[in-house]
Order: C-alpha cells, then structure tokens, then sequence
C-alpha cells in the first residue's frame, strides 16, 4: 500500500501529462524556443494568428502550485522574448489559466502568449 501513495500516482501522471510529454520530445510539436529550463511552442488550437505556450521542463500545475518564482520571471521574460522574435510589435498578451475556474484545461503551468489581431476585454 506504500506505492499507492502519491509515488507511483505522480510518477504515472507524469508520464501521461501531454506538456510533460512536449517537454520530453516524445510528443511532437512546434516549437519556437528553448532553453535548459523552458520551452514555447505553438498552440495546437490558436486562437489567434500568433499563439505561443511557454512553458518550464519540470512539471508544476499551475501557478498555485509555485514554490521558485524567479521560475515564473524567466517564463515571462521567455513570453516577451517570443514576441519581440516574431515581430508583435503592435502588442500582445499573455495569460495563465489557473484551476477551474480559471478556464485551465492542462494542469501543467502555461502561459499562453496570444497575438496578430486586436484583444477584447473582458475576457469570457
Ligand atoms: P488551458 O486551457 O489554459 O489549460 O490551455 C491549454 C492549451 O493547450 C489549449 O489552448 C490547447 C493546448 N494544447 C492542448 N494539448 C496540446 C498538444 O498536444 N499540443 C499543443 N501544441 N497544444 C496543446
């Protein structure tokens, strides 16, 4: 019953976890940057002309589950480095869904980096 505890259910977890997945480069996706500790790749569902997902290697829910915050600035130096690349020189936006609520549908931290048409707000 020791293997019941959250070992083994982490360990399946991750292995299953789609962005863990991405991370590991055993799930293909296109990806625009990378670095030791962060990757941003393309949105399998865009939901505008330019949309990114940056996210760190090592696998975190959500960002009510960081713990090393200088993580979440070089996330989102990463998220603005993406942008100036790609020329989003009219501006742009990110955001990190959180839990339910939130709208988070993969619980593996994200910042999404959206861009190439006016926003609205508020968001939905
Ligand atoms: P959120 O709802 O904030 O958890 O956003 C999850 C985003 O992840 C959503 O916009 C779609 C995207 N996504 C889900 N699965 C994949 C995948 O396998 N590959 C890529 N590139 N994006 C994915």
């Amino acid at each position: 019953t020791r293997h019941c505890g959250s070992t083994l259910f982490r360990r399946i977890y991750l292995e299953n976890c789609v962005f863990c997945l991405i991370a590991e480069k055993k799930l293909d996706s296109q990806i625009i940057y990378e670095d030791d500790i962060s990757l941003a790749f393309k949105d399998i569902n865009p939901v505008a002309p330019f949309h990114v997902l940056v996210i760190p290697k090592k696998h975190i829910r959500s960002l009510g589950d960081v713990e090393d915050f200088n993580l979440v600035s070089h996330l989102l130096y990463v998220c603005n480095l993406v942008a100036q690349k790609e020329g989003l020189t009219k501006g742009y936006r990110v955001v990190t869904n959180v839990g339910d609520d939130g709208g988070q549908t993969v619980f593996h931290l994200h910042f999404h980096v959206i861009g190439g048409r006016p926003m609205d707000w508020p968001p939905g």
